[in-house]
This record gives C-alpha cells, structure tokens and sequence, in this order.
C-alpha cells in the first residue's frame, strides 16, 4: 500500500515538474514534497508507526524515491538557469557592426570667441587681464572718470540705477579706475566685461552689452604709443594689410580723444557694401587720459601719463563674423550658432 502511495507521488512530482513554467515552479514543488511538511518528509515521519521490522526497508524506499526526486526537480532548475543566462546574453549583447552615435560637439559663442581673441592680443603685448564688479559705485563709474553730476551721461534715460550711489556700470573703465586708485605703477591692463545702458533693443543696440576698455599708465607715455598699439591691435584682428585712420572725438576722460577707424578688410578700402561705400569702418574709441582722471585716482599727473581706449566686443564679433544683426547673437539659437 505505501508503495503504491510512492509511486502516486513519483507520479505527481513529474506531472509538477513538465509542468513548470520557471525556477520559481520548480521550487515550490520543492517545498511541497521535500519541503518540512513536504509530503515526501511527511512519510519519512510517518515510518514510526509501522512495525519495527518494516522500518528499514520502506526508510530505504522513500529515500530513494526522496533523492530521485531531488536529482530531477534539480536539473530541470539547472536547465532552467542556463536558458534564464543564454536569454539575458542574448539580450544584452552589443551589435560591434552598428553605427555609432553621433557625439553633439559645442562650441565656444562667437562673443567668446572675439572676447578671447581680443584677450590673446593684449596679453602678447604684456597687458594684465582685470575684471570688478557689474554693480558699481557711482564714485568709479562716473566720478573719478570726469563724468560729474549734471552730465547728460548720467542722465537716468542713459544709466540703470540701484540707487542714488549704484548703478550697473556703463562701462568697464570703472575697474580701471579702482585699479588706478590702487596706485600700484606702472599700469598695463585690458578689462573685459558686461556693461549696461538703458537703450531700447534693434540690429545695433543692447541694453547689456560687452566692452573691453585698455589701459596704460607709466611715464613718458605718448599718443605714438597709443596711436602705434592700436594699429598693431588692428593688423592681428583683422589682418597683416590693415591701416587705422584716427578722428578727432571727445571723450570725458581723455584729452585728446579720437575714434580709429580701420580699412575695410573686405575691400581693402575701395569701398563695398560691407563698409558702405565709405573704405573705413570705426572699431574704437581712445585717447591720452585727462589729467583731472589721473588727479582723482591719486596720481601725479606731472610724473604719469596714459593712455586709454574702449572697444565694444559685439561690434568686434559682427564684423569679424560678418553677422548684420546684434540680436541674432543674444538669441541662443543654434541654427544660427553653428555657423560659426
Ligand atoms: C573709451 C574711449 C576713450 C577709457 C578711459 C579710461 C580711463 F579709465 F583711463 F579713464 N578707460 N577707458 C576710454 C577712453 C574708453 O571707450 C570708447
């Protein structure tokens, strides 16, 4: 009679086993018949109520039959693993034949790139690269820089104030007045930076912009000196063939000033659409900085002169890049950024 219970068992356990469908099938059948009240153990525990001498024989029975069922539902667990692997290999494996995928490249902003050329320039002829604040004393940005209350330039219409005595600098020669105020001479120094102008926005005007202002101070320092830096500025920026023309301007802190115009570097100055017809085209403004500059920075302006000059870093990027519109440099868009 418990041979035939075992058999009904081997039979039930096989019938499990083709039936199923994962590890986890395998491994409840586990339980169910070789588990602590698995119905295999359950006749091992039962052998204590059979006769002594019937003892051995069935232990041996159920053993056997206990082990066979171990040895299979463990194979089919094996079998099961090794499909579990060969399905995940497969699945995760890499195609070496496919294309790769294109990496997107940035690139450095047509602003950054004249910035740092301009840069490049300066510090090949020893200039010192200095940087201040955005948010600025009235003191620095006007003051000291012969702009004195009552001039049209501080005009609230021109300037954005924070209050009375801040302001967002209208340009960077404020830092050069700080740096003067330092005292430390000689000085040979560029400033780049974000200024700021209450204009209303088109092709030509921004009310946040991008000057680089240059400085020197030292002794015995001549409008040649200005005049001759300048047009070597000019010949490395926009080519060896360049000539610079200066105009008589006005500036409040310099006297003399002047605007340099170079020639057209695309018609060599014959006159073209690019330079209106005109051969020239204004890239900055300079001159020698006015004594009373120098007086209120605490220099002596009997022992130090200097020299000054401030170029707007968009005007540099439109005509370098030949881009007609200083929006298009704000806009971020890089359908357009690309170009470049
Ligand atoms: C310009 C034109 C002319 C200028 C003057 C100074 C300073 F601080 F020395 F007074 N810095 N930059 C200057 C002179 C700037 O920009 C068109």
């Amino acid at each position: 009679m418990e041979n035939s219970k075992l058999e009904e068992l081997k039979k039930l356990v096989e019938e499990g086993i083709s039936c199923a469908k994962d590890a986890k099938d395998l491994n409840d059948l586990k339980v169910k018949f070789l588990g602590k009240k698995g119905e295999i153990t359950n006749l091992l525990k039962s052998m204590k109520d059979l006769p002594a001498e019937e003892r051995p024989q069935f232990g041996q029975m159920v053993n056997a039959v206990r082990e066979q069922v171990e040895t299979e539902i463990q194979k089919h667990l094996a079998e099961f693993e090794a499909a579990a692997k060969a399905a995940k290999i497969a699945s995760e494996s890499i195609d070496v034949t496919l294309p790769a995928k294109k990496m997107q490249y940035g690139h450095a902003h047509p602003n950054t790139k004249a910035m740092e050329e301009v840069e490049r320039i300066f510090i090949g002829m020893g200039y010192e690269v200095v940087e201040g604040p955005e948010v600025e004393l009235d003191k620095y940005n006007f003051e000291k820089l012969n702009i004195p209350a009552g001039h049209p330039a501080r005009d609230e219409q021109d300037t954005f104030y924070i209050n009375e005595n801040i302001l967002l600098r209208t340009q960077t020669s404020s830092v050069q007045a700080r740096v003067m105020e330092k005292g430390k001479l000689p000085i040979r120094m560029i400033c780049p930076g974000r200024v700021f102008r209450s204009d209303a926005v088109d092709a030509t005007h921004s009310p946040s912009f991008h000057q680089i202002e240059g400085l020197v101070i030292d002794k015995h320092v001549s409008f040649a000196d200005l005049k001759g830096t300048l047009d070597k500025f000019a010949k490395e920026l926009f080519g060896p063939d360049t000539k610079t023309k200066l105009r008589p301007h006005h500036f409040p802190f310099t006297e003399p000033s002047a605007e340099v115009d170079v020639s057209c570097f695309k018609c060599g100055g014959k006159g073209c659409r690019f330079c209106k017809g005109e051969g020239w085209i204004e890239i900055l403004g300079c001159g020698m900085v006015h004594p009373h500059v120098l007086e209120m920075c605490g220099i002596d302006p009997n022992e130090y002169q200097g020299f000054a000059f401030g170029v707007g870093l968009e005007r540099i990027a439109l005509l370098k890049y030949e881009i007609d519109d200083m929006r298009l440099l704000y806009e971020n868009d890089t359908r357009f950024l690309n170009q470049f």
